[in-house]
């Protein structure tokens, strides 16, 4: 709760109208789409402009309260939740796309413009935004780049950080940085854009930047493939890369299969089930392409990594097999999965994906564990699903009992705890499993540097 003076002071920089205080309010902008921590907002603000921002931080400085900045709240570790009694700053009102340079090929965004619409306005444009995931069409830019958001392109295109030419941020001191002014080429000290990059909101508020956009990609197939064994995947990785372009390099094990299944009550893509499936998506801008694609899919088979397999007849069939990896997460979400987001080197995967499967088979044998995730960057999304007649605390309890081994195994293979959900609430404790004490007291002098009072997101990334 905010004291009389508190709140006094802070409408004397927003309209009443955009300070709300009502339990609802608090609830839907106090949590992101984790389900582990209770929302606790003692207010949701919308600002509309960089200087209300700015007036935010400094009132949050001198009032001693801690702000959690706001976008869509897709996040999954806890990043936007307000556990504590913060002020969330939600950044939806500011959400103007302007300043587009097509000969730069660039173009401003306030925080609060929606992923799914600069993609939209680099299409209209006849160029492409390529960062893209399942909750692009809710999750906002300030977000993506706050958490340096990945998805299912980053084989072809990078993560967010690779698409910010320039940034503005409110540092949680209330100065207003201009990070890089959206130059192709700047080399004068310090990049601070790639600081408040992945971020999480912990060293100031992205308010604004200028994204850069790319030519659109040309025809592409898309196949989707059925592994009897994990370990395989790697060759087949292998063989289409070495072969081909590709957009995209995706698995999923066949529970997760099951689950999408009956989420959208769909039919199962192949005649017979095996225990796990790629989907890929390939550069084919030539016949020649797509007669490569089908002589690596005949080289999986013939090698016995691949039993089945199907290849896209249409734009439509394209996003039917696609909708089998998108619509993982939002059908498993009934069961409260315990997620871990990890990854290591791609060339350790086959090894490693051994040795977690034999961990998760002793370790979890009440459990139903479901696999997916981005295997052209060695990043694996495990999820344990919660039995129904479990309560949420002792499951989530008996899930951090194995996370000790399992993030044994990802330091043993100097792997990342996490590898594109970011390190929030839910897996600050763990941080020192990928990050040394040196990183970590380096990480708190950066903090202190930008946020000399621990206003910002207080709690996250950091303990
Ligand atoms: C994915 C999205 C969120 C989740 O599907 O690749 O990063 O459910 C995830 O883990
Ligand atoms: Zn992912």
């Amino acid at each position: 709760m905010l004291t009389v003076s508190q709140l006094t002071s802070l409408q004397a920089i927003l309209p009443v109208d955009r300070i709300h205080l009502d339990a609802n309010m608090c609830k839907r902008y106090g949590q992101d789409w984790t389900r582990y921590t209770t929302p606790q907002a003692a207010a949701i603000v919308f600002p509309v402009s960089i200087e209300e921002v700015q007036a935010l931080v400094r009132w949050a400085n001198v009032a001693g309260v801690g702000i959690v900045p706001s976008g869509g709240r897709t996040g999954l570790s806890g990043g936007a939740v307000a556990a504590q009694g913060e002020v969330v700053v939600s950044l939806e009102r500011m959400n103007r796309i302007d300043g587009f340079d097509p000969l730069a090929r660039t173009v401003r965004c306030q925080a609060g413009v929606i992923t799914a619409a600069l993609q939209q306005f680099a299409t209209d444009n006849g160029l492409y935004y390529p960062v893209d995931f399942a909750s692009s069409g809710s999750s906002q830019i300030g977000g993506n780049i706050a958490t340096n958001a990945g998805g299912i392109r980053v084989v072809r295109y990078g993560m967010t950080r690779e698409w910010v030419a320039g940034l503005t941020v409110v540092t949680g001191s209330g100065e207003v940085l201009e990070c890089n002014l959206g130059l192709a080429k700047n080399n004068t000290g310090y990049d601070f854009r790639h600081l408040f990059i992945g971020s999480e909101g912990t060293l100031g508020l992205v308010v604004e930047a200028t994204m850069r956009l790319t030519d659109p990609p040309p025809a592409t197939t898309v196949l989707l493939l059925a592994l009897p064994r994990l370990e395989d995947i790697m060759a087949v990785f292998h063989a289409f890369r070495s072969a081909l372009t590709l957009q995209a390099f995706e698995f999923f094990s066949d529970l997760a299969l099951t689950h999408v299944l009956a989420a959208e009550h769909a039919t199962a893509p192949l005649a017979e089930r095996q225990p796990f499936y790629v989907l890929l998506e390939l550069e084919a801008p030539t016949p020649d392409a797509e007669e490569q694609a089908l002589q690596q899919f005949s080289r999986c088979m013939e090698q016995g990594w691949v039993t089945d397999g199907v290849l896209a007849q249409s734009q439509q069939q394209a996003k039917a097999l696609w909708r089998l990896r998108e619509g993982i997460s939002a059908a498993i979400t009934p069961f409260t999965p315990y997620k871990n987001d990890i990854s290591v080197l791609v060339s350790q995967l086959p090894v490693f994906v051994t040795r977690l499967q034999a961990l998760l088979t002793r370790d979890y044998p009440d459990f139903e564990v479901l696999w997916y995730g981005h295997i052209g960057d060695g990043n694996l999304h495990i999820n344990v699903l919660k039995p129904v007649d479990w309560a949420l605390a002792d499951f989530q309890h008996a899930c951090e009992q194995v996370n000790e081994q399992v993030f044994a195994l990802v330091a043993e293979f100097a792997g990342s705890m996490s590898a594109e959900h970011g390190v929030g609430l839910l897996k600050r404790d763990y941080l020192a499993v990928t990050r040394s004490a040196a990183d970590i007291a380096l990480m708190r002098g950066v903090r202190a540097v930008f946020d000399p009072n621990g206003i910002m997101n207080p709690g996250k990334l950091l303990a």
